[in-house]
């Protein structure tokens, strides 16, 4: 049994919770006209769902101890990302020309190793997984190459394991900033990433057991690709034949996001290109 099965729900969910604390929450500011039109929405979608399903007095009590349970087990990142994440994700992006992006999700760390074309992403000497050489382009909308454009790059283990969420894997384990090359061509080598199933033994395993979903997203790479003058993208790349493109738990996976990699002639794994276009800045 590898170490890495140790990993829980809340010990992930800590760090989850942990790492959205210093990165983002001094950023959020909202207006007071905003947060009486969202809050009262959602209070009334809520009282609406209570009416409207004459909700009992079990099934109330039931999400009140559920809804403790999330913050306990700090699953209110994972909980938000993979059920609401998509939502914000589309209406931030409606207009923006170029590559598509899709969601963040909880397990980004800013800071990974920055890394000259070609790259081999931090892996351990006996990292399990298939060999996959990942290479492309990153342009602005009018095809002009955006050299040294960064391509930062992380992505779950052989195992569905992430480093910082979850034990014994090294600090930087398939993470790396990749720093493209004059033309704006980046190239990096990694290991094919597993399926990933959200921890099952916490509260949100809780309600997909409780509620006959499953916990599954395709097995993908996350990106955020950038260059100086152009927005930022956030974005992830899935797998052709993967059995959870089309029932993704995060609803995070678009057409245009899946790759369909080949087995390399010298027999060392596979590899795939994807280009990346990048739109000016606003
Ligand atoms: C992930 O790896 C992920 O990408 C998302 C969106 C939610 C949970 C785990
Ligand atoms: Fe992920």
């Amino acid at each position: 049994m590898s170490v890495e099965t140790t990993a829980t729900a809340a010990a992930s969910g800590a760090n989850a919770t942990e790492r959205f604390r210093s990165d983002k929450s001094a950023a959020a500011e909202v207006s007071t006209e905003r947060v009486n039109a969202l809050a009262s929405r959602v209070v009334k979608a809520l009282v609406d769902t209570v009416m409207e399903e004459k909700v009992s007095y079990d099934e109330y009590n039931a999400l009140k101890s559920w809804l403790i349970k999330v913050g306990e087990d700090g699953e209110w990142p994972l909980f938000l990302d993979v059920w609401i994440e998509h939502a914000v994700e589309e209406v931030a992006n409606a207009d923006r020309e170029g590559s598509k992006g899709t969601i963040e999700g909880p397990y980004y760390v800013p800071g990974s190793p920055v890394l000259e074309t070609p790259a081999t992403l931090p892996m351990r000497d006996d990292e399990p997984g298939r060999p996959l050489l990942f290479q492309g382009r990153v342009t602005g909308v009018n095809g002009e190459p955006l050299a040294g454009a960064s391509v930062e790059i992380w992505h779950a283990d052989d195992l569905g394991f992430y480093s910082q969420f979850a034990p014994d894997v090294p600090e930087w384990n398939l993470r790396g900033t990749v720093i493209a090359d004059s033309e704006g061509v980046y190239q990096v080598n990694t290991v094919q990433p597993a399926p990933y199933q959200i921890p099952t033994d916490g509260a949100c395993g809780q309600l997909i057991a409780s509620a006959g979903w499953h916990a599954w997203r395709p097995a993908h790479l996350h990106l955020k690709v950038s260059a100086p003058g152009y927005q930022l993208i956030t974005t992830q790349l899935y797998f052709t034949a993967d059995e959870h493109l089309s029932d993704d738990i995060a609803s995070a996976v678009k057409p245009e996001l899946v790759l369909e990699p080949k087995d390399k002639a010298d027999g060392t794994g596979r590899e795939v290109s994807y280009d990346f276009v990048l739109a000016s800045a606003a």
